[in-house]
């Protein structure tokens, strides 16, 4: 088993299980991680995911292994890690939980998520170029978009590691915890979001996502139209009346009846 699945309450831990090769990525754990992600994107109680993995290493990358032997013919017919993308695309909400090494693929699929938070350990790096390659699961676009391209540059260009501080100054990461605390709080964080409407942290998360895509003017247009749908919602009618009332709202996300 390459994933460990854990619930608590709406919020679904998934703990990368290969420790003895530092949680590197090979395509079983690819395929079992994704299969798992999106049988519970289509769950209504879940509401938000922790990917994490051990306080060694959350992922030291691409299993090296794995792709060492492979001809760009293989690479290319099998479109090797394509199914990354699937990650990549899982509606629910997801945070990164990092303790010890994000390196390589490990700091691609950080990236992935939605959230980043590390323990003072961590350790973020796109080292590939010391193997004779480069990124290969979105980290030139995905760390350029996030820490500027200067910074991105001198990452890649020479495969140095940046640490929790240095990763929080750069705006890779949200939330710097201690080791022992990371998961705790992620988890905490996990169950507000999950305390939320599902439609709407889907829909935020659409909105954030599509800036990296969309220019000022077409940006602000998507949001207010995607402002606007919620109001066909009986959340927007629950979480406003639930104000008014001074109560505690209580979403049913898809689960509602009605709209
Ligand atoms: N792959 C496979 N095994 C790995 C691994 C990896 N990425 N990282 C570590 N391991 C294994 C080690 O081989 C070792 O196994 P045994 O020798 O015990 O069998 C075990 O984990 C423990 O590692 P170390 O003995 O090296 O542990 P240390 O504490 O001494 O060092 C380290 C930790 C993280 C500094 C070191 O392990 C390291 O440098 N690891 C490699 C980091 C790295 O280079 N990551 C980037 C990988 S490449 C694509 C194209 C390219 C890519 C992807 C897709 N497409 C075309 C789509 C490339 C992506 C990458 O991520």
């Amino acid at each position: 088993m390459n994933i460990i699945k854990k619930y608590y309450g709406g919020v679904v831990v998934l703990q990368l299980n290969r420790p003895k090769a530092l949680n590197a990525l090979n395509t079983e754990v690819m395929h079992e991680l994704v299969d798992i992600m999106q049988e519970l994107d289509k769950d209504s109680k879940v509401g938000c995911f922790v990917i994490t993995g051990n306080k060694k290493a959350f992922a030291a990358g691409a299993d090296i292994k794995e792709m060492s032997d492979k001809s760009y013919l293989q690479m290319l017919g099998e479109d090797f890690f394509a199914g990354w993308e699937a990650f990549a695309k899982i509606r629910t909400p997801k945070i990164a939980a990092v303790s010890g090494y994000a390196l390589g693929g490990g700091c691609e699929l950080a990236m992935m998520c939605d959230m980043i938070f590390a323990s003072e350990n961590a350790k973020f790096g796109q080292p590939e170029i010391k193997l004779g390659v480069i990124p290969g699961i979105g980290g030139s676009q995905r760390l350029t978009k996030i820490v500027g391209r200067i910074k991105a540059m001198d990452m890649i260009l020479t495969g140095k590691f940046i640490n929790a501080n240095e990763a929080m100054q750069s705006g890779l990461v949200s939330r710097i915890f201690t080791t022992e605390e990371l998961l705790e709080k992620a988890i905490e964080v996990a169950t507000t979001i999950s305390s939320y409407s599902k439609v709407s942290t889907m829909i935020a998360k659409e909105v954030v996502n599509r800036s990296e895509e969309l220019g000022l003017q077409e940006g602000v247009l998507f949001e207010r139209r995607m402002f606007h749908s919620l109001f066909a919602t009986s959340d927007q009618k629950e979480g406003m009346q639930a104000f008014t009332q001074k109560r505690t709202p209580n979403f049913g996300g898809f689960n509602n009846k009605i709209n």
